[in-house]
């Protein structure tokens, strides 16, 4: 069930008959038809109808198979390449006019050359396929931050799976009338060849070009490619940010709302933290979810800084999604989702390493072969997903369809690093703030190609997901500051520091809330803090830890809390010569407030 091609007797559907008479789309559409060559094309209303026929279309064709509907009723799984598994960043292209405007961080390509290759590439490869047109909206309806794309592509799993993460169908035609601007994405499967994978981005023309791929961020174009890469250049022309954070609406007992975002790099909890479930003793206390991997942000006219979340759905993570770490993940993916590369029982129900703590068995692996604890491989390849619609979260924020968005008082950087960085700390202000975003790295994940488990410097999350030079993109940072009377406050958190033991020194998941709740105090100036060389840090005594359990079931202690906590000044020394090299491979472009920035820390720890 790689690739499949399609066996509808549909034919084409004749212009008159088409959804939209939008004159840039309908010659597009032809245009890239005669190069592509498909048999028939089928234009996308987004119409539960329109669900049921294609999913029979992916089941018929070996692309989906249906889950026990008893036990996961709505839900199909896909298993894609072997080979086609993440992302893949060293095949990614930003296709700018001239090498600089990607800067040293992107791959850059030349666009005519880059097209002209893509498109031989494409030439006749839908023959005998069809072509669907998936019209889609970043962003609710309405909101004038809201981008409409139009993706082209073979793949009916795509077209599917585009309907679950984005507003898909008649409301993006509706919203694009006759004369609106939309991104153009064009996606093939190709052969799935990985030496001709090609995921480019041409800013200059709000336009994406995907081939030989078939894994969800190379090929739901409205995701990374056009909310975070194009998104990110776009807004840059336009004053806004395009970022690759949640957003979490916070509510107190007394009925405080706080909404805040925050950016971990990929596979590092960010659907977890966006849906995390307070602790018992938190009673009264309520998290709900406005999003859980991008969110655009903008100056509003009253000085603050407002937010939304311009997709519809979660395509997370599977292996670790489990009742201890994010009940509300699982309850969103119980029904109507589509499953990636999981492992599968025998009554056709899905498992992943750290669903159960036992597994089922009668297991097959995401390959199809037979599976138990001996296998020397996971049974859930380490980057499964799952495409979830966010209707189906439990704790969904209301605010998440508000066109005005939602004004954000806190952004959280953070990043999964075993040493240096303490669980919290708050920045002195805006340009110190940036500089935390600037700076932060994390251990490498499954969710892009490559080695594991190496620090790697990630920008603000983004370095994957910046469309243009990043010296650029800080200093548009910067100057965003300026737009604001009343800017959010920033903080950095790490969840991952270890003891000597090598055991997490902190517990993580919903307990997270204790940090939480001093954030969201911090921003309302309800909370204490010292003034550290690193920021402001919470008095030890002002964390809440009652009911926590340390290592060994013993309660948590303020000593293992103060080693979270600690400023240890040889791994800082060794941090800021590694920001050094970030800073200088950007070289030029780095703004000098980012490099005052670290020599002030330097100064302020005695270095
Ligand atoms: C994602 C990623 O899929 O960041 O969200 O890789
Ligand atoms: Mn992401």
């Amino acid at each position: 069930m790689h690739t499949g091609t399609s066996a509808s007797t549909t034919p084409a559907i004749p212009a008159a008959a088409t959804p939209t008479r939008h004159p840039g789309v309908l010659s597009w559409v032809a245009e890239m038809a005669a190069l592509c060559g498909p048999e028939r094309i089928h234009w996308c209303d987004g119409s539960a109808t329109e669900k049921v026929r294609l999913t029979e279309r992916a089941i018929a064709d070996g692309v989906l198979l249906r889950l026990n509907q008893d036990k996961l009723p709505g839900c199909y799984y896909h298993r894609s390449h072997p080979s086609d598994v993440a992302r893949v960043e060293d095949r990614t292209l930003i296709c700018t006019a001239t090498k600089d405007e990607a800067g040293p961080t992107n791959n850059w390509a030349d666009p005519d050359e880059t097209t002209a290759k893509l498109h031989g590439i494409f030439k006749g490869s839908m023959a005998g396929r069809t072509m669907y047109v998936v019209p889609y909206l970043m962003g609710p309806p309405g909101c004038p931050k809201t981008k409409i794309g139009i993706e082209l592509t073979d793949s009916v799993y795509v077209a599917l799976s585009m309907r679950v993460m984005t507003r898909m169908g008649a409301v993006a035609w509706r919203e694009l009338g006759e004369t609106g601007t939309f991104n153009k994405g064009l996606h093939g499967m190709g052969t799935i060849d990985p030496e001709k994978r090609w995921i480019a981005h041409f800013p200059q023309r709000n336009e994406i070009i995907s081939v030989n791929s078939n894994y969800g961020g190379n090929v739901l174009l409205g995701k990374k490619c056009l909310a975070l890469r194009l998104g990110s250049w776009l807004g840059r022309q336009e004053g806004w940010l395009a970022e690759h954070m949640l957003i979490m609406k916070v509510e107190s007992p007394t009925g405080e709302v706080t909404f805040v975002a925050a950016a971990f790099p990929s596979a590092c909890g960010k659907t977890n933290f966006a849906m995390l479930i307070p602790p018992e003793r938190y009673a009264g206390w309520k998290i709900t979810t406005v999003g859980d991997d991008i969110a655009w942000l903008w100056p509003g006219e009253d000085g603050r800084l407002y937010a939304m979340n311009p997709e519809n759905g979660y395509f997370g993570v599977a292996p670790g999604t489990n009742a201890t770490s994010n009940p509300n993940a699982l309850a969103t993916i119980s029904h109507d989702t589509i499953y990636t590369n999981v492992a599968l029982t025998a009554d056709l129900d899905v498992w992943w390493e750290g669903k159960t703590a036992e597994p089922p068995v009668d297991l097959h692996d995401w390959l199809g072969h037979e599976w138990n604890l001996r296998s020397e491989s996971k049974a859930a390849q380490p980057n499964s997903r799952f495409a979830a619609p966010m209707i189906n979260n439990p704790a969904l924020a209301p605010e998440v369809n508000d066109p005005r968005g939602v004004p954000i008082s806190a952004i959280i950087f953070g990043g999964r690093r075993a040493t240096t960085f303490p669980l919290v700390m708050q920045a002195f202000n805006w340009s110190h703030g940036v500089y935390l975003g600037a700076t932060m790295g994390s251990e490498t994940t499954a969710a892009a190609v490559g080695a594991t488990g190496q620090v790697r410097r990630d920008p603000m999350a983004m370095l994957p997901f910046c469309g243009y030079h990043m010296g650029d993109y800080f200093a548009h940072w910067l100057s965003i500051g300026k737009k604001l009377a009343h800017p959010p406050r920033f903080f950095h958190v790490n969840w991952f520091r270890r003891d000597k033991a090598n055991k997490f020194l902190w517990p993580g998941f919903g307990e997270n809330m204790r940090v939480l709740e001093w954030i969201v105090n911090r921003c309302h100036g309800h909370a204490e803090a010292d003034e550290t060389a690193l920021g402001w840090m919470p008095p030890l005594e002002s964390l809440d830890l009652r009911g926590l359990t340390g290592p060994g079931q013993n309660s948590y202690s303020r000593d293992r809390l103060a080693e979270a906590q600690a400023i240890d000044p040889v791994e800082w020394t060794r941090e800021l010569d590694l920001q050094k090299e970030l800073f200088d491979r950007i070289g030029e472009r780095m703004p000098k407030e980012l490099y005052f920035e670290r020599e002030l820390l330097r100064s302020r720890l005695g270095l």
